[in-house]
C-alpha cells in the first residue's frame, strides 16, 4: 500500500468534477486500499478520490476509533435529503481550518460497495455531514466555499504563506 498526496486548497484541481466509474477492477481497489490508507495516517473520517488527484466518482469513510469500519461509496448519489443540521467541518485539503457548515440531517445515499454490489443507506449525524462533504468533492466543492468571501480569502492565503514558508 502506498500513502499518497494530498491537495491543498486552493488548488485549482480540487475544483475538478469527477467521473462515474464503469466497473470495479483490481487496480481501483488497490486504489481504494491506498486511499484508506492515506486518511488513516493524516489522520481523517474521509477522503474523496479528488483529493488524491484521481477524478473518478469513488469516496471513502472510517468513523470507527478502531480504524476497521471502512465505508466505500463508488459512484454514490444522494436520492433523499430532510432536516437541517450544523457541524464545525474539517477537511484534509484545508488543514488547520475548522467551520461550521449547515447540511441536511439525514440523507439517503445510493452509491456500489468495493466489489461492485449496489446498496442503499440511511445516514444521519456525523456520518450524514461526512457523505455530504466528500460528494462535494466529487462535485469540485470545498467546504469553505460555504463561508463568506471574506472568510474564505483569509483561508486562501494563511494557506498560501504556510506553503510558501513550507
Ligand atoms: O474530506 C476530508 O478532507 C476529510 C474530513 C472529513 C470530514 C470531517 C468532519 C466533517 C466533515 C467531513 C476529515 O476527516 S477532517 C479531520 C477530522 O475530522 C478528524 C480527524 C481525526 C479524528 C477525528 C476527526
Ligand atoms: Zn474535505
Amino acid at each position: 500500500m502506498a500513502i499518497l498526496d494530498i491537495l491543498s486548497y486552493p488548488d485549482p484541481r480540487l475544483h475538478t468534477v469527477a467521473k462515474p466509474i464503469k466497473e470495479v477492477s483490481g487496480a481501483l481497489q488497490r486504489l481504494i486500499d491506498d486511499m484508506a490508507e492515506t486518511m488513516y495516517v493524516a489522520p481523517g473520517i474521509g477522503l474523496a478520490a479528488t483529493q488524491v488527484d484521481q477524478h473518478i466518482q469513488l469516496l471513502i469513510i472510517d468513523l470507527s476509533e478502531t480504524k476497521d469500519q471502512l465505508q466505500v461509496f463508488i459512484n454514490p448519489k444522494i436520492i433523499a435529503r430532510d432536516g437541517v443540521q450544523d457541524y464545525e467541518e474539517g477537511c484534509l485539503s484545508v488543514p488547520g481550518v475548522y467551520e461550521t457548515v449547515t447540511r441536511a440531517e439525514r440523507v439517503t445515499v445510493e452509491a456500489w460497495n468495493r466489489d461492485g454490489q449496489s446498496f442503499t443507506l440511511e445516514a444521519h449525524g456525523l456520518l450524514s455531514v461526512c457523505i455530504q462533504h466528500e460528494i462535494d468533492h466529487l462535485q469540485g466543492k470545498v467546504f469553505v466555499e460555504y463561508l463568506s468571501l471574506l472568510k474564505r480569502n483569509r483561508i486562501k492565503h494563511k494557506l498560501l504563506k504556510q506553503k510558501r514558508t513550507r
